[in-house]
């Protein structure tokens, strides 16, 4: 039977470096050989896109409600895994995720404050028994984070998104789900995500050194 491959997740605050390093992190297994696929939550196929855009977009005329927020997440994660995720794992490829159930549990439990029970009900429903081999968690203090997002999106001219109209008492949340997340289950890699992009990107060669030697 043909190997299974690894499903990899990259969590944490805006602006730790997800995106910068799950690049570094693809191009890394490339060079040994392993067919990899990138993708991102929410969103990854046309559908999950079309409701990523609902989700962050600055302005709805009518507020989103936070039930609304949580359905819509797990809508796009429920077509991102059928149509994308499962296949590939099926197919060999390491999938490796800009962010996964980990921030809804973040977000929309610690951030917006809905029942933790009711988002792990959704998860079974949605995710079935699928878990991340691994989630690189990157860590760095919140304004560190806010400032290279901020330094980022002015290079780029990109506009502001929903989720970073919120205040500082959120994020201060969010973070806190991110670090009970990672003491609870063996699957996370804390990466220190404060420190030179050189040295961060050490910490993630060493975990993936890891997880191939797994792979056998
Ligand atoms: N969301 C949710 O609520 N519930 C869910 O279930 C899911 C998501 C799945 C999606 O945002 C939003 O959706 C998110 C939560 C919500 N909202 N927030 N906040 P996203 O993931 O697309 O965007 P983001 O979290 O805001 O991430 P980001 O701003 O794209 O940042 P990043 O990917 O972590 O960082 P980056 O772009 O790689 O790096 C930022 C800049 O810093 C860039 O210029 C880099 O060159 C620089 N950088 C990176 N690392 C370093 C180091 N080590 N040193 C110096 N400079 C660095």
């Amino acid at each position: 039977m043909k190997n299974q491959g690894k499903f990899i997740t990259f969590e944490g605050g805006e602006g730790v470096g997800k995106s910068t390093n799950i690049q570094f992190a693809a191009e890394w297994l490339k060079a040994r050989n392993i067919d990899v696929v990138v993708t991102r939550e929410p969103g990854g196929t046309q559908i999950a896109e079309t409701i990523r855009n609902q989700l962050l977009k600055a302005h709805h005329d009518e507020p989103m409600s936070d039930l609304a927020e949580l359905l819509l997440v797990f809508a796009a994660r429920a077509q991102h895994l059928q149509a994308l995720i499962e296949p590939a794992l099926a197919a060999g490829k390491w999938v490796l995720c800009d962010r996964f159930t980990d921030s809804t549990l973040a977000y929309q439990g610690y951030g917006r404050g809905l029942d933790t029970a009711v988002i792990l009900n959704l998860k079974a429903l949605v995710q079935k028994d699928l878990e991340p081999h691994c989630t690189f968690l990157l860590e760095a203090p919140l304004e560190l984070g806010m400032s290279r997002a901020r330094g980022r999106a002015d290079d780029a001219g990109e506009q502001v998104d929903r989720f970073e109209t919120e205040k500082l008492d959120f994020f201060r949340k969010v973070q806190q789900g991110f670090s009970d997340l990672a003491n609870q289950h063996k699957r996370f890699a804390r990466i220190d995500a404060s420190l030179p992009l050189t040295d961060v990107q050490q910490q993630i060669e060493q975990q993936l050194s890891r997880l191939m030697e797994q792979q056998g």
